[in-house]
């Protein structure tokens, strides 16, 4: 890709500077998106996608909407970040005895490794929408476990690891249709099987306008020594229907319920054509980010207009700082 930045010293970290001239503090990537309609046979859109550094390339867990509009979850490799190879075949998952399940539905995944098992939480097909977790050590075997949270409920982020001994779970309790509610609830296992301690993390009520009809984790959260980096999507209500923008909040490294900063503003919002026009006009839905630790580089990889995968840059403190100094 001429447009990435050689100087990256992770080579192949997916990365453009900031435009001259942009103040953003999330700038597009040029060529976007990076996933365009039909990019599979059995696919129409593929966007609210999980992605992960993996070995010397990267993994993903895509969000496949096929040709009947229903969803389901496809595994997916690249050696860039940029250009993926989506598997044509569905993710099969299996229960713990290695019988097949089938699923009704699985939408926007998020992907993460916790002491070298990979971890996959999407909304399930319960019936009715709740979370649906899975693990993986070897991207062919894939188990099915148990539903973290009854229906009906989205939007479940893993912490990528244990804090306190405990594994943390960020979700979105909601109702059984388009939602216009709804607030971030953060719970804690020991054995990601039973989950209590449910603690209200973060709410729409006396916010910003921008976020005031829900909101809902995004990528797996970035621990940074200033707190965990958490990105999200914000919903905001108009007489033609809900925007969905990005934002950012910093929270206690060791007591993640607390919330440190919280942005006023939106990090981005739908304004390209790739984000305002689609199967559904004006979504911008961030599902994963990559950080690259030394260069304090972090890509994070959003939904566009329920239609494409899209891309965006950050610069890690850069973007706490400015967290922190809008909050
Ligand atoms: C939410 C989810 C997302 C979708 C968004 C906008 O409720 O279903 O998958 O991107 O709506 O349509």
């Amino acid at each position: 890709m001429s447009n990435l930045n050689p100087s990256s010293t992770s080579a192949n970290f997916p990365w453009q500077d900031r435009p001259t001239g942009c103040t953003d503090i999330l700038w597009r990537y040029s060529e976007n998106p990076v996933i365009q309609r039909n990019p599979i046979p059995c696919a129409g859109r593929v966007f609210n996608s999980a992605v992960m550094a993996h070995g010397e390339g990267y993994i993903g867990v895509f969000r496949v909407d096929y040709r009947d509009v229903r969803p389901r979850l496809h595994f997916g490799k690249s050696k860039d970040a940029l250009s993926w190879d989506i598997d044509h075949d569905p993710i099969q998952w299996q229960t713990e005895s290695g019988e097949p399940v089938e699923n009704g539905y699985a939408y926007d995944p998020r992907l993460v490794e916790i002491e070298g098992t990979f971890y996959i939480t999407w909304c399930d097909d319960f019936p009715g929408a709740s979370i649906g977790m899975g693990r993986t050590t070897d991207f062919k075997t894939f188990i099915k476990m148990e539903n973290p949270t009854m229906p009906f409920n989205r939007n479940g982020v893993l912490f990528p690891r244990k804090v306190n001994g405990e594994y943390l779970l960020m979700s979105r309790p909601s109702d059984s249709g388009h939602t216009p509610f709804g607030d971030i609830i953060l719970s804690h296992s020991k054995d990601l099987t039973y989950w209590g301690k449910h603690r209200l993390l973060m709410t729409t009520v006396g916010k910003n306008w921008w976020e005031s009809v829900k909101i809902g984790a995004g990528p797996i959260p970035i621990e940074t020594k200033d707190g965990w980096l958490l990105i999200y999507h914000g919903v905001t209500g108009t007489c033609n229907g809900f925007v969905y923008s990005i934002g950012g909040a910093l929270l206690d490294l060791d007591d993640p319920s607390k919330v440190i900063a919280r942005s006023k503003d939106y990090l981005l919002t739908p304004e390209l054509n790739y984000e305002t026009t689609g199967f559904v006009p004006n979504v911008a839905f961030p599902c994963a980010a990559l950080h690259d630790d030394p260069t304090g580089r972090i890509a994070i990889y959003y939904g566009a207009a329920d239609t494409y995968t899209a891309l965006a840059f950050a610069k890690r403190d850069e973007l706490i700082e400015f967290i922190k100094d809008n909050s």
